[in-house]
């Protein structure tokens, strides 16, 4: 089994690298730089898939591309007994809602945010429905973390992977205070030795 990470630095793709340290799978990686302007991939990640996006995997040969793909993807082959809640049971159900929800939902007033504040003036009509979707949104996930510090059960599951983008993305907008519970979970995620593992690989991110 050959296993490569299209590795951009500064983002997404550092859930990647965490999850295979997790399952100590081996695996390569190859980086990818910003542009240091526009903050945009390099035509090379066009090579590997026509959006030019990253995380990209590559596994024996085949291209998968989408955080919550390579994560389901990786948990099912790899860590089914693991990361992924019993098939069939409650927990399952809400594994799969907590995994989309990170790309699907909590990254689009993120994005918004970034976007509409490059706008200055301009974009002021639409800060007060971006602020009032990131308090609703992070505010759910603040509410639905269970007992044992991860979104779903007691231990480690995709879910809590996938999430972790976002989640450190609002703490680094100095949100510690308001989402106690998210800033512990950022921290406790942080404090894995598989984290770590991954951090020293493919680099210091949001820097
Ligand atoms: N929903 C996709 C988003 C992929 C994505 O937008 N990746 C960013 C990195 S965080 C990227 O490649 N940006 C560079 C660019 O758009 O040129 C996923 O989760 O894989």
């Amino acid at each position: 089994m050959t296993i490569i990470v299209h590795h951009l630095n500064n983002s997404r793709s550092q859930r990647i690298l965490w999850l295979l340290e997790e399952l100590e799978l081996p695996y390569e990686l190859r980086f990818y730089q910003r542009d240091k302007v526009t903050n945009l991939a390099p035509p090379e990640l066009k090579a590997v898939h026509p959006l030019g996006k990253s995380p990209l995997l590559e596994i024996d040969g085949r291209i998968v591309m989408e955080s919550g793909a390579i994560v389901q993807h990786l948990c099912e082959t790899f860590a089914a007994d693991r990361f992924l809640p019993p098939a069939g049971s409650d927990d399952a159900l809400r594994h799969l809602q907590l995994m989309h929800f990170a790309e699907g939902s909590v990254m689009t007033p993120i994005l918004l945010d970034l976007y509409v504040g490059r706008l200055g003036e301009a974009g002021a009509p639409l800060h007060p429905r971006i602020q009032e979707q990131l308090a609703s949104h992070f505010e759910y996930l603040e509410s639905e973390l269970r007992p044992s510090g991860h979104f779903v059960g007691d231990g480690l599951t995709g879910a809590d992977i996938m999430l972790s983008f976002p989640i450190e993305l609002a703490m680094l907008k100095g949100n510690r205070g308001r989402w106690p519970k998210l800033a512990a979970f950022v921290d406790a995620m942080h404090a894995r030795p598989a984290w770590q593992r991954a951090l020293a690989k493919g680099g210091r991110y949001f820097q």
